[in-house]
């Protein structure tokens, strides 16, 4: 098992100020930052990202939205990263998150919900490596 998982701190939480608080939790919970940068994905990169999704209802609204502001890339470190990674950010729908998540704390509604994470150790990987070269992974 890989002990690493990839993660995005969406437009929504960018904008709102969360960046800090949420790596704040991610460090709480025991994650190493491996990699971080903020960037903008274009809306065609941010289609590539999500392309998985393109046959969805919502794949147009969910690139014009992770393409409408910045936000911050992570590569994150810990045993079991990507169970216990979606552990935190609890469930896609804020609704039906954990109290205490990060996605019930910081997220505005299932479209708009603060933080991404990679559902496999392979998905890390491609995720991973499609914000950041070898070199910057450390
Ligand atoms: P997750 O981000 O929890 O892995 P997912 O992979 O099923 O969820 O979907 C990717 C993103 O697409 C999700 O974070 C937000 C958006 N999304 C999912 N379901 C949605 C819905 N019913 N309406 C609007 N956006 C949705
Ligand atoms: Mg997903």
């Amino acid at each position: 098992m890989s002990n690493r998982t990839f993660t995005m701190i969406k437009p929504d939480a960018v904008a709102n100020g969360h960046i800090g608080a949420i790596l704040e939790k991610i460090n709480a919970a025991g994650f190493r930052i491996a990699a971080l940068k903020m960037t903008r994905l274009s809306a065609e990169k941010a289609g590539e990202f999500y392309a998985v999704h393109k046959e969805r209802p919502f794949y147009g609204e969910l690139v014009e939205f992770m393409s409408s502001g910045h936000i911050v890339a992570a590569i994150l470190e810990k045993d079991n990263a990507v169970e216990d990674f979606r552990k935190l950010i609890g469930a896609t729908n804020p609704a039906n998150a954990e109290p205490g998540t990060i996605r019930k704390l910081y997220a505005e509604s299932v479209g708009r919900n603060a933080v991404h994470g990679s559902d496999s150790d392979e998905n890390a990987e491609i995720e991973g490596s499609f914000f950041f070269s070898d070199l910057e992974k450390f």
